[in-house]
């Protein structure tokens, strides 16, 4: 049966929930983390974020007024397993629950990622993704959340963008814990966070057999002209290229494994003697199929014909989100295509977002023009990939809610709601009302 286009939003438990240490929740990576004074910018934490722990009813009913058919969210791992493995946290599994159950009330699709980066403080101690154990634990984790919600949640992320994993293994990498690992070490991370996927996988296939599972890495994406071939074979190629000093950030690293069952061939010529043991066992693991190709995308570089057969930036009339972001429609054109086209699996992008300084105006509203523009101008671009027959299913908004930016604190607001971090009054802004229609009009 052919999918019903997911029209969603998507959250991450540490950027809205709060409830810090609260009903028994053990503390992640990020707690510790922005505990620490002067780590990251104003040192903001997430001990009370947007109070979503409190007020969730109150989100989705704003979700269901929204128009959302589906909403994507993140459980904190620590929540409902203090310590990472071992001994259940049933509070924590209940406010799972209970949100689950809100949403299903409104007619809303629960995509739930296991892992959005806050991992078990506990766990980290234990050596995390440099531990063989990880896998294990991530297994066991992925069992709890299938045995629990599986008779109501069938689609599941596994890990959101593993880069950035990687990236909070450099020191001044600014995701916790930003410390100075060895490229050896995470190339280790690499191929462990890869069989965590497996496993959780597997486990997810055993606990809910009607499950639909991918994983959402995040990529630009090179644009070139719709006319121009050799361009666009040439943009094709800078998208799923190695690159030797900056791994993490292609798309192949992670997804050739998944997909293809096995790392791209420059993987092996360029990091000779600093890969870890790779058995046939583990790529026949990592490449358990699943069932999605999923996509965070929010910018990419536009390219034109420099005359002489090669590309040149093309960078007239671009605008730039408050952290210096491309808004780049386009991506959603090219990105898809070009995964769809390599991968062969239906493509679902999982965040897109635009963050600015938002305010409440005087008249008591959020005027947002630039984000409703960038949400017509880019869902516009994914659905003519999806006319000229990429087989797309859904688009996730980043995010419902203004949330805590990781160690960016909580100046840019993403979200479609305002939060006002003192009183915690949700406002939803014209943007809101925009995505609202542009869902209406899809459906008439
Ligand atoms: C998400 C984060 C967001 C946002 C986004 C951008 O998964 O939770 O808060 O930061 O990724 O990702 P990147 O910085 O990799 O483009």
């Amino acid at each position: 049966m052919k999918e019903k286009f997911a029209w969603g939003a998507a959250s991450a438990a540490f950027q809205i929930e709060g409830g810090y240490r609260e009903d028994g929740k053990g503390d992640s990576i990020w707690d510790v983390y922005t505990h620490e004074l002067n780590r990251t910018k104003g040192n903001p934490t997430g001990d009370i974020a947007c109070d979503h722990y409190h007020r969730y009813k109150e989100d989705v009913k704003l979700m269901a007024e929204l128009g959302l058919n589906a909403y994507r969210f993140s459980v904190a791992w620590s929540r409902v397993l203090p310590d990472g493995y071992g001994k259940v946290n049933e509070a924590g599994i209940k406010f799972y629950s209970d949100l689950i159950d809100e949403m299903l009330k409104y007619g809303i699709e629960p995509y739930l990622t296991l892992y959005h980066w806050d991992l078990p403080q506990k766990l980290f101690e234990r050596g995390g993704w440099l531990s063989p154990d990880m896998p294990v634990w991530f297994g066991e984790y992925a069992k709890l959340i299938g045995e629990r919600f599986g008779d109501r949640v069938k689609y599941f992320i596994t890990i959101n963008e593993p880069s950035n994993i990687i990236e909070g293994m450099t020191q001044g990498g600014g995701n916790a814990p930003a410390l100075g690992y060895s490229l050896k070490d995470r190339l280790t991370a690499v191929h462990t966070i890869l069989k965590a996927h497996g496993t959780a996988v597997r486990v997810l296939r055993e606990t809910v057999p009607d499950s639909k599972i991918g994983f959402a890495p995040c990529s630009g994406v090179p644009c070139p002209p719709h006319d121009d071939k050799n361009l666009i074979e040439k943009a094709r190629k800078e998208f799923f290229r190695l690159d030797k000093n900056n791994p993490k950030d292609g798309v192949t690293l992670f997804s050739d494994p998944i997909f293809l069952g096995d790392y791209p061939k420059e993987y092996y010529e360029y990091y000779q003697g600093l890969i870890p043991e790779i058995t046939p066992e583990d790529l026949d693991l990592i490449s358990s199929p699943i069932d999605f190709c999923f996509q965070n995308i929010y910018s990419g570089q536009k390219f034109k014909s420099d005359g002489n057969g090669d590309w040149t930036a093309d960078n007239d009339g671009i605008s730039y989100n408050m952290l210096g972001w491309a808004v780049v429609p386009e991506a959603l054109y090219w990105g898809p295509k070009f995964l769809y086209e390599r991968y062969r699996k239906p493509i679902c992008i999982m965040e897109n977002g635009f963050a600015w300084e938002d305010k409440v105006t005087e008249d008591g509203k959020v005027h947002d023009p630039e984000r409703s523009d960038f949400l017509k101008r880019y869902t516009s671009e994914l659905l003519r990939a999806k006319n000229d027959g990429i087989d797309i299913c859904g688009y996730f908004y980043w995010s419902i809610i203004d949330n805590l930016e990781w160690e960016l604190g909580f100046g840019p607001r993403f979200g479609l709601i305002h939060i006002d971090y003192e009183s915690l009054v949700r406002t939803p802004k014209d943007s809101y009302y925009t995505y609202r229609d542009i869902i209406k009009s899809s459906e008439s």
